[in-house]
């Protein structure tokens, strides 16, 4: 990875920062078809203004990959039963839990060189450090769309106002039609929780939605370091265009319930929770084994 340590704070706020590949001499040499690379950066960007906060610390407000946030961002697009790799670099100032549906991967490269095979392991997610980067690499089997995104759940949003106090549960109607009479467009959130991604609010220029991205099924309400891996049959060789949205074999998506409720069975007939016995049926017993003194004789 490449950052400059000159005036290093306000180059590396302002994204100058890259990624150094070194392909090897030999092609056949951990040799795969589809080869990524993306880092992971963080800007504070104030809704409205067009410069990053260079003097930020840990409070950043853009998650990126690649400086792309979701939904303005490729997907990983791999033939199935092609071997992937993806790289991922960090130079942001947090940890990325980075995790990829749909497959198991293997850990097969830090930034000292590609372990023997023998250590390499195999992972959902891979946490990468500050000024870490790993490579992972994976059989893509599966044919569909598996998300690719940072574990961390802030870290799938994008400019979010987090100095507030929750607001779940709060009947916040009356206070509405009070401050609608000042701001018109104000609009109260967080008494339920979720469906933020929904919310059709007119933002500033220069930010982004918190979270969006229309999905075959509606909103999908993720933003930030947020992409793709797209496994299609039969693509070509070199092939990284965007396949549209995957479709789903007939049977395998699931869907609301419409019918009846199926009944709970009654609690006298749930199997025990104690297999020893000593409760009864339905009910937990946990058994304490309390320390005891010891007795030197
Ligand atoms: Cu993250």
């Amino acid at each position: 990875m490449y950052h400059p340590h000159a005036d290093e704070m306000v180059q590396m706020a302002m994204g100058m920062m890259g990624f150094w590949i070194i392909h090897p001499k030999d092609p056949a040499a951990m040799r795969v078809e589809r080869d990524f690379v993306f880092l992971l950066n963080a800007y504070a960007i104030e809704p409205g203004s067009a410069t990053p906060r260079v003097n930020e610390m840990t409070d950043f407000n853009l998650w990126t990959f690649n400086s792309r946030a979701f939904p303005g961002i490729d997907p990983l697009v791999v033939r199935q039963h092609d071997r992937g790799r993806i790289r991922v670099g960090n130079l942001s100032m947090t940890n990325h839990p980075i995790h990829m549906h749909g497959h198991e991967f293997v850990v097969v490269g830090t930034d000292g060189g590609w372990p023997p095979p023998a250590s390499r392991w195999p992972e959902v997610s891979v946490d990468i450090a500050v000024g870490q980067m790993r490579a992972i690499e994976f059989d893509a089997s599966e044919p569909g769309d598996w998300a690719l995104h940072c574990h961390k759940s802030h870290h799938t949003m994008n400019p979010m106002a987090h100095e507030v106090p929750t607001m779940i549960g709060v009947d916040q109607s009356s206070v509405l039609r009070k401050i609608n009479k000042l701001i018109p467009d104000y609009m109260v959130m967080g008494d339920k929780g979720g469906s933020m991604g929904e919310m059709e609010m007119a933002l500033p220029d220069n930010t982004l939605p918190m979270m969006g991205g229309q999905g075959p099924y509606g909103s999908m309400e993720m933003g930030g370091m947020f992409s793709m891996v797209k496994v299609r049959a039969g693509l070509a060789r070199n092939d990284y265009r965007d396949p549209g949205w995957y479709r789903a074999p007939a049977g395998s998506v699931a869907y609301e319930w419409q019918g009846p409720a199926a009944a709970m069975p009654p609690a006298s007939q749930a199997p025990a929770q104690n297999p020893a016995g000593s409760g009864n049926a339905g009910e937990s017993v946990v058994n304490v084994v309390k320390p005891t003194a010891h007795h030197h004789s």
